[in-house]
């Protein structure tokens, strides 16, 4: 999962945090990387870009689009499904997750997307809005006091709201979206930017600028985190990760058997054949393409 809507907001200790995630999952993405952040044929750009950074589908930059991609990402889903989940094997079966901000709902695109998700009931979307009130100028409520809730209904979504700060709230909102079978789902999380900052929670400048050293010792003494390194995780999410990718491994393997049983009776994209589909698709896509 990552913010859909633009990778380059991303202050860079949540970036780090994301890359942490990525490199942990077997992707080959240093650290080193966010030295690079948002620079132009970085790894870790602030720009769109498609199958450029490794473990990233794609990357916005553009408010809203990483929302819109979402939703093509959930089309997908349930147009393959119903193309491979034949003869009682489901192979396709997998949710859309995305952490969507206040930019991103007051762009147009979202709007329309929305609109598309909620009337084709792509129950698959689970997005979590990070409901922080602050945008890049200051607080919302200058130019964005709409009700969110109301208008996602108003599409045909599930609307939840939740603290999200309390991890058994998040933990039961995901829950109940996972079991939501006819409408796309909207968390409204409630949350507070840069939180446990004495001085700069809830304020803009937390959204771009870094919190400065004096700041930032303050926070960690604040959350009864170690002073140093600068950028640390805490070994139960070294843990938590670790697990889980034991987990996902043995899935994966599963799937594959899955996947490769009864292969060939299964006709994927009868119309061309999977290798022109490709071909047709890639060159529209990246006219670089020169595979065959
Ligand atoms: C279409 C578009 N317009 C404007 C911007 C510039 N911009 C970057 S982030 C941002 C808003 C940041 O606030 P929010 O989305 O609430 O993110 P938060 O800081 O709360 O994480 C804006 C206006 C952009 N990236 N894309
Ligand atoms: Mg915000």
């Amino acid at each position: 999962m990552a913010k859909p809507g633009q990778i380059y907001p991303v202050c860079r200790a949540r970036l780090h945090v994301i890359v942490f995630f990525v490199t942990s999952f077997g992707y080959d993405l240093s650290l080193d990387e966010i030295k690079q952040f948002r620079q132009f044929g970085s790894k870790t750009p602030g720009h769109p870009e498609y199958g450029h950074t490794p473990g990233v589908e794609v990357t916005t930059g553009p408010l809203g689009q990483g929302f819109a991609n979402g939703v093509g990402m959930a089309l997908a889903e349930r147009v393959i499904a119903d193309r491979f989940n034949k003869d009682g094997r489901t192979i396709i079966n997998h949710h859309i997750y995305g952490l969507v901000s206040d930019g991103e709902l007051m762009e147009g695109i979202t709007s329309e997307a929305a609109s598309f998700a909620g009337h084709l009931g792509l129950s698959r979307i689970i997005y979590i809005y990070d409901s922080n009130q602050i945008s890049i100028e200051g607080n919302t409520s200058l130019t964005f006091t709409e009700d969110v809730a109301k208008r996602f209904e108003a599409y045909n979504w599930r609307v939840y709201k939740i603290d999200g700060h309390d991890h058994n709230e998040i933990a039961g909102a995901i829950e109940s979206a996972r079991n939501e079978k006819e409408k796309p789902s909207l968390i409204i999380a409630r949350t507070h930017i840069g939180k446990g900052s004495p001085n700069k929670q809830n304020t803009a400048s937390v959204h771009g600028e870094p919190l400065g050293a004096k700041e930032l010792e303050l926070t960690k003494e604040n959350l009864g985190w170690p002073k140093s390194p600068a950028f640390y995780i805490p070994d139960e999410v070294k843990q938590l990760c670790q697990t889980r990718i034991a987990e996902l491994r043995v899935e994966y393997v599963d799937w594959q058997s899955l996947f490769n049983t009864g292969k060939k009776k299964t006709q994927i994209f009868p119309r061309y054949g999977m290798p022109t589909f490709k071909k047709r698709f890639l060159k529209i896509w990246n006219p670089n393409y020169s595979k065959p």
